[in-house]
């Protein structure tokens, strides 16, 4: 059984970093309480994706932190990440549980509650949902209102993330939701100080009553 916790799930952006400032920034969102990490990149060859790759989950694995891989299949199978996040136009949910197996961890979007229910059918194990504020990083997504979010936390029996423009002085939108998380790209990967910036939010999911429940898959 792997279990994860997805209260402060932090999704990288390697843009406009040194691979050593990259790196650096990855290990302090994780020792400031990030639970759950993402790689997400987007301009890199297959080569550059699993290298970088390797060196995250080195460090990842060194906080007992899983590692999702965004988008690759192959990627994750190939540095033995935990798990992989596939959006509307990545792979299918059912074709990647069954590459990936039951033992690993595999995430989905989310926008609408059919869609929801049709991903946790397929065999999701968590679903990101957003935007629910405009984002500055690079994305295609449009917004998805605090009411579909609530919707589909309802929907579906698995942990729900909000993602999209969240920091920690307007998470406090999301009280009252049944979400099992917050994600975020910026509010870590852009802070000044990233180590700062993931306690700073975890207290804040804390006090939204995001307490690190673990989930199993
Ligand atoms: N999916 C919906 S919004 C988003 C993704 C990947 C980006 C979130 O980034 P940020 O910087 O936390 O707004
Ligand atoms: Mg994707």
């Amino acid at each position: 059984m792997r279990k994860f916790d997805p209260s402060l799930y932090f999704i990288t952006d390697s843009t406009n970093y040194t691979e050593e400032e990259f790196l650096f920034r990855v290990e302090q969102a994780l020792k400031g309480g990030a639970t759950l990490l993402q790689l997400r990149e987007k301009e890199k060859t297959t080569r550059e994706y699993i290298e970088l790759a390797e060196k995250v989950h080195a460090i990842a694995m060194r906080y007992k932190v899983p590692l999702i891989i965004d988008d690759r299949v192959d990627v994750a199978l190939a540095v033995g990440a935990e798990g992989v996040h596939v959006g509307a136009s990545d792979m299918p949910v059912a074709t990647a549980r069954k590459l990936m197996g039951d033992g690993k961890i595999v995430g989905a979007t989310a926008k609408t509650v059919p869609w929801a229910r049709d991903v946790y059918e397929q065999g999701a194990d968590y679903l990101g949902v957003g935007a629910i504020y405009p984002t500055t990083t690079k994305v295609k997504t449009v917004l998805t209102s605090t009411d579909t979010l609530r919707d589909i936390c309802n929907a579906v029996p698995i942990p729900v993330g909000a993602i999209g423009g969240l920091n920690k002085d307007n998470i406090d939108v999301l009280a009252g939701i049944p979400i099992a998380g917050i994600c975020v790209v910026s509010a870590i990967m852009k802070a000044e100080c990233p180590l700062t910036a993931a306690r700073e939010l975890k207290a804040r999911a804390k006090a939204l009553g995001l307490i690190g429940e673990v989930h199993a898959v």
